[in-house]
C-alpha cells in the first residue's frame, strides 16, 4: 500500500505525469490496483512444432514492450518496481472520459502467472479452486481482479467463480483471447485492456466476462464461435457493459449481493455432476448408465421450452427413480436463447419426473450451480433442491411481473416529465437518473429511510453517485446514521465505491464517524489498518477538524500525535 510508502507518495506527488498536484492528496486516489492472475490460454501461447502452446515466464516480458498496456517511465519515476515487484505494471493514462466521475486514475496491475499454464481444455474443478483461494488471499489488497483464462472453457470457470465467491463487492473479470497477444493481428491487447480498464475503474462486485469490448455476467455466457474476435454471448442477458467510444456501464442490470457479510470463497466443490444432452432416439441403458450412482447432479438439456417425449415411458421411468433416489436433475434448454417453461405435454411430464426447472440458464451456470450447491453438506436435500430452483447470482431471470414499478408511474417524475415535454421511455430515464441520485443522497443526510425506500420503488439505484460520485452510503457514513447505512448494505451499496476525492464510505466513516463521537479505540484500529487519518475529505475537512468542531479534545491530541510520529517516519527516511 503505497500509504505505508512514503517515499514513494512523495515521488508520485512531485512526479509531473501524475495529476496529483494537491500534496495533501493521497496518491492512491490516483490508482487503482487490480491482481492479473494468468491461467493460460491462447492470449500467452506462442507456436511450438507448428501447435499453440503457453509459454512460461514470458508474459510479463511480453507486455512492458507494449507502451499501450505498460508506461515505463511512470513505472520509472515512481519507483513502482521498488514497492511492488518486478511483476507489476502499469498503464498509461486513460482519456478522459466524462461518465466517470473520477478521471485520470492509474491501473497499475500486478501479475500472479501459475505454473503451469494451462490450455482451458485441461482445466479442473482443482483450477477454479486455486483460483478463488488466490482471489480471497489477495482481495483487501486489490480494487479489481483480471483472470486470463482459455476461451474454451471460460463460461465454465466464469459460472463457477460465481457462485463460489460469497459476498463479492469487488469486479473479477475473466477475458482471454482467439489469438495470441504477440500476433500482429490479435484481440487479446484490447481485452486485457478493457478488462484492466473496467476491473480499477468501477465498482461491478461482478464476476465477468469481458471479451471484443463488452462486460458481460460471466454465469450468462457460452462460447459460440471458434474463429470470431467476438467468442461469446450472453443470450437471456444484455451486456453489463460496452466499451466504445466510452465505456458504458448498464448500472441498471448489475448485480449487487445485497449482504453485509465478509466476502469469502467456497472451494468445496461436488464433482459427481454432469451434462446429458436429449437427442431422438436415445436408449433408456444410456441414460440409466449415466444416472448411476455416484452421480448426484445432472443437468439434462432438453428440446425447446424444456421439453422431453412423453411417449417414452421407458425414459421417463430412468429418470423418474433417479429424482426419487435423491439425484437432483435440472431442466435446461437445448436452446441458445430463451426459458424453460411449463407450457407443454412434453414438459410437464419432466417435472412429473421430479425434475427442477432450470429457466433460463446456461447449462454451464447449471453445471457449476450444481457443483457448488450439492458441497453444502450441512444442507438436506430439499434446501439444496430449493437453492437450485433460486436466483443465487443473477444466474437466472426471475419472474418480475409486478415487482418493477413503471416509471411513468410516478408523480413526482410525471410532474418533471411533462413540465419539460418529455414522453418518451428513455428521456424519463434520464431524468430519474439525474434527479434521484441527489435525492437519496438528501435522504441519506437525515436518515431517512422512507424517502429512500419511496425512491428505490419509483425504479431508481441507491448505489449511484451524484456529482462527485458521492453515494448515499458516503453520506450515511459520514452522518453516522447506522441503520441507514445497514440498510443500504442490504440493498447492495458498496462500501469501496469511490468518489470524485478517492475517498470510500469506509474512509468516511473512519474520519468523520469515529473523530466527531470521539472513538478512540476506533481510530486507533483504523491507524493501525493503514488508514491516513489526515487526509481531508470530499469536503476539505480533516479528522481533526471535525474533531475540534464538536470539542473532543482527546480526539485531537490523538490525531496531533499520530501526525508527528507520521512526519518522523517521513523526513527520517
Ligand atoms: N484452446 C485455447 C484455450 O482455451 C483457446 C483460446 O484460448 N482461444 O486455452
Amino acid at each position: 500500500n503505497v500509504q505505508r510508502h512514503p517515499s514513494r507518495r512523495r515521488k508520485l506527488s512531485s512526479c509531473n505525469s501524475v495529476e496529483t498536484t494537491d500534496p495533501v492528496t493521497s496518491p492512491t486516489a490516483a490508482e487503482a490496483r487490480v491482481l492479473v492472475i494468468n491461467t493460460g490460454g491462447t492470449i500467452g501461447m506462442t507456436l511450438h512444432d507448428d501447435v499453440l502452446a503457453p509459454k512460461a515466464n514470458a508474459f510479463v516480458k511480453g507486455l512492458r514492450k507494449l507502451p499501450i498496456l505498460h508506461d515505463e517511465v511512470y513505472a520509472q519515476q515512481t519507483c513502482l518496481y521498488e514497492y511492488y515487484g518486478e511483476n507489476t505494471l502499469v498503464l498509461p493514462p486513460s482519456k478522459e472520459n466524462k461518465r466517470i466521475v473520477y478521471t485520470n486514475k492509474r491501473i497499475v496491475y500486478t501479475i500472479l502467472e501459475y505454473s503451469p499454464l494451462l490450455d482451458s481444455s485441461n482445466m479442473t474443478t482443482d483450477d477454479w479452486g486455486r483460483i478463488g483461494k488466490d482471489i480471497e488471499k489477495n482481495y483487501e489488497n486489490y480494487d479489481g481482479f483480471v483472470i486470463l483464462h482459455g476461451t474454451d472453457t471460460m463460461a465454465y470457470t466464469a459460472s463457477a467463480l460465481s457462485f463460489m465467491c460469497e459476498h463479492l463487492g469487488k469486479p473479477i473479470i475473466l477475458t482471454g483471447s482467439q489469438v495470441p497477444i504477440y500476433e500482429m493481428r490479435n484481440d487479446g491487447r484490447d481485452n486485457l485492456l478493457g478488462a484492466l480498464l473496467i476491473a480499477g475503474q468501477f465498482v461491478i462486485p461482478e464476476v465477468c466476462l469481458y471479451f471484443y469490448n463488452k462486460l458481460y455476467r460471466g454465469n450468462r455466457v457460452t462460447k459460440v464461435d471458434t474463429g470470431s474476435f467476438n467468442a461469446f454471448s450472453s443470450p437471456n442477458l444484455a451486456p453489463l457493459a460496452t466499451a466504445e467510444v466510452d465505456i458504458t456501464i448498464n448500472w441498471d442490470t448489475v448485480w449487487r449481493a445485497n449482504t453485509t457479510t465478509k466476502f469469502q470463497v467456497s472451494t468445496e466443490l461436488n464433482r459427481n455432476v454432469g451434462l446429458l444432452r436429449l437427442f431422438p432416439g436415445i436408449t433408456s441403458s444410456t441414460v440409466r448408465a449415466f444416472l448411476q450412482p455416484p452421480m448426484q447432479g445432472v443437468v439434462l438439456e432438453t428440446y425447446g421450452s424444456g421439453n422431453a417425449p412423453d411417449n417414452r415411458p421407458d425414459l421417463l421411468e430412468e429418470l423418474k427413480k433417479a429424482t426419487d433416489s435423491g439425484v437432483i436433475i435440472i431442466n435446461c434448454t437445448q436452446c441458445l436463447r430463451g426459458t424453460v417453461s411449463a407450457s407443454y405435454a412434453t414438459g410437464k411430464v419432466l417435472m412429473d419426473a421430479g425434475l427442477i426447472a432450470g429457466g433460463d440458464m446456461t447449462p454451464e451456470a447449471a453445471l457449476s450451480k450444481l457443483s457448488y450447491v450439492l458441497a453444502k453438506e450441512d444442507l438436506k436435500l430439499d434446501a439444496r433442491k430449493k437453492m437450485m430452483a433460486q436466483n443465487l447470482r443473477g444466474e437466472m431471470s426471475t419472474d418480475l411481473v409486478g415487482a418493477k414499478l413503471c416509471l411513468s408511474d410516478s408523480r413526482f417524475i410525471q410532474v418533471i416529465a411533462k413540465s419539460l415535454s418529455i414522453s418518451c421511455k428513455e428521456e424519463l430515464e434520464a431524468i430519474r437518473d439525474a434527479l434521484t441520485p441527489p435525492l437519496a443522497c438528501a435522504a441519506a443526510k437525515i436518515g431517512d429511510i422512507e424517502a429512500l425506500e419511496a425512491l428505490k420503488e419509483m425504479g431508481s439505484n441507491l448505489c449511484l453517485g451524484d456529482y462527485d460520485g458521492r453515494t448515499p452510503l458516503h453520506i450515511a457514513a459520514c452522518e453516522g446514521h447506522l441503520k441507514l447505512v445497514k440498510y443500504l448494505l442490504s440493498h447492495g451499496a458498496s462500501v469501496y465505491a469511490k468518489d470524485r476525492y478517492g475517498d470510500t464510505p469506509l474512509c468516511n466513516a473512519v474520519r468523520f464517524n469515529l473523530a466527531a463521537s470521539g472513538d478512540l479505540d476506533g481510530l486507533e484500529i483504523w491507524s493501525i489498518a493503514g488508514a491516513d487519518l489526515n487526509k481531508p475529505g470530499y469536503d476539505g475537512q480533516t479528522a481533526i477538524q471535525v474533531a475540534q468542531a464538536v470539542g473532543k479534545k482527546e480526539v485531537v491530541a490523538f490525531l496531533v500525535h499520530c501526525m508527528s510520529n507520521k512526519a518522523k517516519k517521513v523526513f527520517g527516511e
